[in-house]
């Protein structure tokens, strides 16, 4: 205990009393998931307000053998910015390390199209400023009110446009970050070409915190597109939607900037839940279009597109939003399904990806291979079709096996060439299945570069890999 206080101490001399958080129900939300599943323990929250404290509170805590969590918005679905809950790492005493504070957006240059943001910036907040300056930060997730840049960082969040845009580490410029040993790298760059050796950043990008802690990135900007169409459209089948997305393609090009495809069932329980209704009903799967340009003529093309893909049978029906109301109804669909999915019950998350054009036979063998050995599953499928990633989340009836049916799940994923985690992480959520599915040599090339950054195991514990 007195080793405890005298932590929490030289904790507060760094960041100030304020800012170490220990009152058991103000430390309560650092210390569990958003889903609510994943609830550790940990000695205190401490919120830095520099890069510099940040670089203390970790030599501190090296000093003293106590573990670091970095935590963002806590938006996260695998589970990775929350102290581990069962295994060694759970065992060790650690803190929870919330960059909230550092929250600015530090400039915005429109014509070299880069933002300087610290990690703390909620997303929303540093897509207005680019917005502001009529600039697209192209990263879009449907947590973006409350994740933070930090935490997209770590987690190389994905979203809606990643197939115009790429996933975030196609978007860092630069960052700076605090290594294990208190060790601050600076390297706030905003250079579209940097060959100068190693590219560090790329290691700190997607290692969910357990390689180093973001405090401040330079991301990489787009001209804003002027024009917008966004449709939704009912199709009867995956392979129908693939149909249209080549069509798409073709017609549009490069300005498709989003392809989601969502199941009926999707679309039911966001009505059910959220009294949100499709705008054409019936459907088994649907299709959200989302093109944008700043050139003219987008809307003729895009309408010339969808007749095409109605006289050709691949949309069977379907809206064009009218106004950015009417498509920000269409994306308010889309956007509440992992909310709905939540009040619906429990189940089990798969963030998986395949070859773009293997979804259909992915899709169809997974149903199916559920239907048989796990019948009276409800599946909740829906995501981000126009590169590869699909939310194959499964509704659990009461005494079933998860870690089967999850296994089950990712075996099917594995046979297509697919990966287990597409755009949310590993966390803890996905460390057993990980270690099962990935190959030896690469989980050894992980530990390695695990070892050589962080060789006391401080950063983020129990995460990614053991
Ligand atoms: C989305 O695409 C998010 O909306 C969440 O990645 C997916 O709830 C999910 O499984
Ligand atoms: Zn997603």
């Amino acid at each position: 205990m007195a080793a405890t206080d005298g932590m929490l101490a030289r904790l507060a001399a760094i960041v100030g009393d304020a800012h170490v958080v220990v009152e058991p129900a103000d430390l309560a939300p650092y210390l569990v998931d958003w889903r609510g599943q994943w609830k550790g323990a940990a000695m205190a929250a401490v919120r830095p307000r520099t890069s510099a404290e940040v670089a203390s509170v970790v030599r501190a805590c090296r000093e003293a053998g106590v573990a670091i969590v970095p935590q963002g918005g806590n938006t996260g679905l695998a589970a990775g910015g929350v102290p581990a809950v069962s295994g060694p790492a759970a065992e060790r005493p650690c803190i929870v390390l919330s960059l909230s504070r550092m929250n600015a957006v530090r400039s915005v240059d429109p014509v070299g199209l880069t933002l300087e943001a610290e990690a703390g910036c909620v997303l929303k907040a540093a897509q207005d400023a680019a917005a502001a300056q009529g600039r697209l930060l192209p990263v879009s997730i449907a947590a973006e009110g409350s994740a933070q840049i930090g935490g997209i960082i770590a987690a190389n969040a994905g979203g809606i446009n990643v197939l115009r845009y790429g996933m975030t580490r196609n978007l860092v410029l630069g960052l700076e970050a605090v290594l294990a040993d208190g060790t601050r790298l600076e390297g706030l760059r905003r250079l579209r070409k940097d060959n100068a050796g190693y590219d560090w950043k790329q290691l700190l990008i997607g290692s969910e915190g357990t390689l180093g802690i973001v405090t401040v990135a330079v991301l990489r900007l787009v001209p804003r597109p002027r024009e917008t169409v966004t449709a939704l459209l009912a199709v009867a089948d995956p392979a129908a939607a693939m149909a249209l997305l080549k069509r798409a393609q073709d017609g549009l090009g490069d300005t498709v900037s989003a392809f989601e495809l969502i199941s009926g069932f999707s679309l039911a329980i966001v009505e059910r839940h959220f009294g949100l209704a499709c705008p054409c009903p019936g459907g088994d799967w649907y299709v959200l279009l989302e093109a944008g340009s700043s050139l003219s003529g987008l809307r003729e093309a895009a309408e010339e597109v969808l007749a095409g893909a109605l006289d050709a049978g691949e949309a069977l029906d379907g809206v064009v939003a009218e106004s950015g109301a009417q498509a920000a109804q269409i994306w308010a669909l889309r956007e509440h399904i992992t909310e709905a999915e939540l009040k619906e019950g429990a189940g089990l998350k798969h963030d998986v990806s395949v070859p773009v054009s293997g979804i259909p036979d992915f899709l169809a063998e997974a149903a199916a291979m559920l239907e048989e050995r796990f019948p009276g599953m409800r599946l909740n499928a829906f995501g981000h079709a126009g590169d590869g990633n699909i939310h194959f989340n499964v509704l659990l009836l009461p005494g079933q096996d998860r870690a089967a049916i999850t296994r089950a799940v990712h075996d099917v994923v594995v046979a297509h060439g697919g990966s287990i985690s597409a755009e949310h992480g590993v966390g803890q959520y996905r460390l057993a299945e990980l270690a099962r599915t990935k190959s030896p040599a690469e989980l050894a090339l992980m530990r390695r570069v695990k070892l050589a950054l962080d060789p006391d195991g401080l950063l983020n514990p129990g995460k990614v890999v053991q």
